[in-house]
């Protein structure tokens, strides 16, 4: 198999499948496809809600670089995750989930998904045994983020496949790590759903979400729903993520080196309670880190001291740093979880999983380091 970086480049974009020879390939607009005769057996497409040629080159691309038989794209993240719970889930089910996830999830699960009869509990995933614990008949699905959004916690993907075995469906959200630094599926989980709005498309201007998997009933059951709900990604947005994902492997280390060394800064900074970052020797997962993925990635959180009114301040002063929700875009942007981001849950909730308000979450750009550094000297000396 060709490496990670050729495959992102190549597949979906085979110049002799081309009309013209195209070297990228084209955008396929086209919402219908005709057929000259009603007995024709169609050329493959029908109607674009149910496929796209656009679509499946990216489609094609998403599979191979996530070491998946089947990738599907949709309109958004939260698109990808609601036609997952919509296709594998019914009424009196149980989903057992990490307790730090990214808020629109929990707010899916809680306030959308719950009303039609899934049962959602929600756990410490550090400890692999926790899930053990918590398994009942019911239970039908783990869902699990790694590393979690806001808090960069981990959990062991190989051993909770494990507990799981084959009748509980393993989902993991692979947004933070991205299938460059770590791949799921190779590790025993069922499912990997992204936000591709983030590192995916890498640029920030595309929503989009993608589901990626290998089992071939899965994949049916997946692929029916994506077209009976039908939220799809659209030719253009399929062509700008397939543009983005050219470049993944390259924004991927760039990210980590400015993350590893803003992470490394901010430790050893008097005005920083504390760093969440899983490549620092400090975070209590960075063995598992290590084995796990093959990079740390670009995200990072870190405490202020001096609580809320002292995050605000800092998080404004910046010139650098976007203050804005979202993620793993080229630009480096922050934001402050508690009243941004995971806003959606309760201070109960918040204190619960231990997002505080003066807990500040920074998706490292690809800018030249100095100056991110720069900029965060300043705004803490304001
Ligand atoms: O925004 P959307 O494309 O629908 O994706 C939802 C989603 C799913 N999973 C993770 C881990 C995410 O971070 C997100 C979206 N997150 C943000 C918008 C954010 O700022 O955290």
């Amino acid at each position: 198999m060709k490496g990670f970086t050729t495959r992102a480049i190549h597949i979906g974009e085979d110049p002799s499948q081309m009309q013209y020879g195209d070297v990228i390939s084209p955008i396929h607009l086209s919402t219908t496809f005709a057929k000259e005769r009603i007995e024709d057996v169609e050329k493959g497409y029908v109607y674009s809600r149910t496929s796209n040629p656009t679509r499946d080159r990216l489609e094609k691309k998403l599979a191979s670089l996530e070491g998946g038989k089947y990738a599907l794209a949709f309109s958004s993240g939260l698109a990808a995750e609601s036609t997952i719970l919509l296709s594998l889930l019914h009424k009196g089910d149980e989903v057992i989930a990490f307790d730090d996830l990214y808020g629109g999830t929990k707010r899916l699960f809680n306030e959308v998904m719950a009303k039609y009869g899934i049962n959602f509990k929600y756990i410490d995933m550090t400890q692999a045994d926790n899930v053990n614990n918590e398994i009942t008949e019911r239970t039908r699905m783990i869902w699990i983020e790694t590393p979690t959004n806001p808090l960069l916690k981990l959990a062991d993907i190989r051993c909770i496949s494990e507990i799981a075995g084959h009748d509980i469906i393993v989902v993991v959200d692979n947004t933070f790590a991205t299938p460059y630094f770590q791949r799921p599926l190779e590790l025993g989980a069922d499912i990997v759903v992204h936000s591709v709005t983030k590192y995916l498309g890498g640029h920030s201007d595309v929503v989009g979400g993608a589901v990626i998997v290998n089992d071939n009933d899965l994949h049916e059951k997946l692929r029916f729903h994506q077209n009976a709900i039908g939220a799809i990604l659209s030719p253009f947005d399929s062509w700008l993520v397939m543009r983005g994902l050219k470049t993944l492997s390259l924004r991927m280390e760039r990210h980590e080196y400015n993350a590893k060394n803003i992470a490394k800064y901010l430790e050893e900074h008097p005005n920083v309670q504390r760093v969440y970052y899983p490549g620092l020797k400090s975070h209590p997962q960075y063995e598992l880190a290590k084995t796990q993925m093959s990079g740390f990635g670009g995200m990072l959180s870190f405490e202020i001291k001096g609580g809320l009114e002292k995050a605000k301040k800092f998080v404004e002063s910046l010139e650098l740093f976007a203050l804005a929700e979202s993620l793993g875009g080229v630009e480096s942007l922050i934001e402050i979880p508690a009243v941004m981001t995971h806003a959606s849950l309760s201070p109960n909730e918040l204190n619960k999983i231990g997002i505080s308000n003066s807990l500040i979450r920074v998706s490292v750009g690809i800018e030249d380091l100095d100056d991110l550094i720069n900029d965060i000297e300043t705004a803490f000396s304001v």
